[in-house]
């Protein structure tokens, strides 16, 4: 296994985003338009260009009813992606999978890490991930992936969530998993209803505290966010906003989750997010020294004193 010409390097404290790169026909928010794989490098480079720091490249819809996809056409779908975009991007490249297969052949191709919404359930995808010594996100799921996806009944979804989190990263490190390389993440929308993913965002500050490791968020476009908007605005609880319309709502959980602690945001559109990190880790400066306005060196676009 090659090492990856961009490792994923997780700093305390430190904020980054993370671009997403569906390969696929039936994402929820972008299936079809990068399953050609030009179509996906050059996206996957225009987000790097807008500020993400590191990549998610998937070949399969995690969306409820979502079509399975098997282990050779997922392969065939994200490997030459994750190939060109480890040599050229320029940032670590991860790969969305639960399979062993993908996630070794993604490896091979450069992959710096593996996100795996089943949170660890295949020990064989654990032990390549922790023979590769990559970086690995263990997102909390109830449920298939795939297929009809249930609620499942939470007395406090928070600690649940929290608590599950804890115990599967400690299970990944135990199997060998490098901890300095592992994320968690609550996994909004995966067997949660919007009351749920909005309490897991809204105590988000809850799980950082309660895991003590570095905390993924993957709020963009969510279905609870048109929920959410929906009812606001028309005060109709079974209707919700499109997904072409959640762009500012998504923006404000980036703010919200970064405010409360997470150290990476999954987002479909970089630039704004990355301007969010930009200005909240000048604040943090300024807050840091004592509010001096000479402590603040504001840099414009390329480096400008602006
Ligand atoms: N959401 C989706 C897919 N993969 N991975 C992680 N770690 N966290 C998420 O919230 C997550 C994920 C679904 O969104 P998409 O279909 O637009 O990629």
């Amino acid at each position: 296994m090659t090492a990856p010409a961009h490792p994923l390097i997780l700093a305390p404290g430190g904020r980054q985003v993370m671009g997403v790169v569906n390969v696929t026909p039936d994402s929820f928010s972008d299936g079809g338009r990068y399953l050609d794989p030009d179509a996906a490098i050059a996206h996957g480079l225009a987000l790097v260009a807008a500020g993400a720091a590191v990549l998610d490249v998937g070949g399969e819809s995690t969306r409820p009813g979502a079509a399975p996809v098997d282990a050779a056409e997922e392969q065939r779908r994200v490997q030459p992606v994750i190939a060109a975009l480890a040599a050229d991007s320029g940032v670590p490249v991860g790969v969305d999978t639960t399979k062993p297969a993908v996630a070794e052949a993604a490896l091979a191709a450069g992959a710096a890490l593996v996100n795996d919404v089943s949170g660890g359930d295949d020990p064989a995808l654990v032990r390549i991930v922790a023979a590769a010594g990559c970086g690995y996100v263990v997102m909390h799921h109830v449920g298939l992936p795939a297929g009809s996806r249930p609620v499942p009944a939470y007395a406090d979804v928070v600690s649940e969530v929290a608590a599950d989190l804890t115990r599967r990263a400690h299970a990944a490190v135990d199997a060998g998993v490098r901890p300095d390389g592992l994320l968690v993440d609550p996994g909004l929308g995966f067997g949660k209803d919007a009351a749920g993913s909005v309490a897991l965002l809204a105590r988000l500050d809850e799980v950082v505290a309660h895991v003590g490791r570095p905390v993924l968020v993957g709020a963009s476009r969510k279905s609870f966010l048109g929920a959410v908007l929906g009812r606001a605005a028309r005060s109709d609880l079974s209707d919700g906003i499109d997904v072409g319309e959640r762009e500012e709502a998504t923006l404000a959980t980036v703010v919200w989750a970064f405010q409360r602690g997470a150290a990476m945001v999954r987002v479909h559109e970089a630039r704004a997010a990355a301007r969010v990190v930009q200005l909240l880790d000048v604040l943090d400066r300024a807050t840091q020294d004592g509010m001096r306005p000479s402590a603040v060196a504001v840099a414009g676009p390329g480096g400008r004193v602006a």
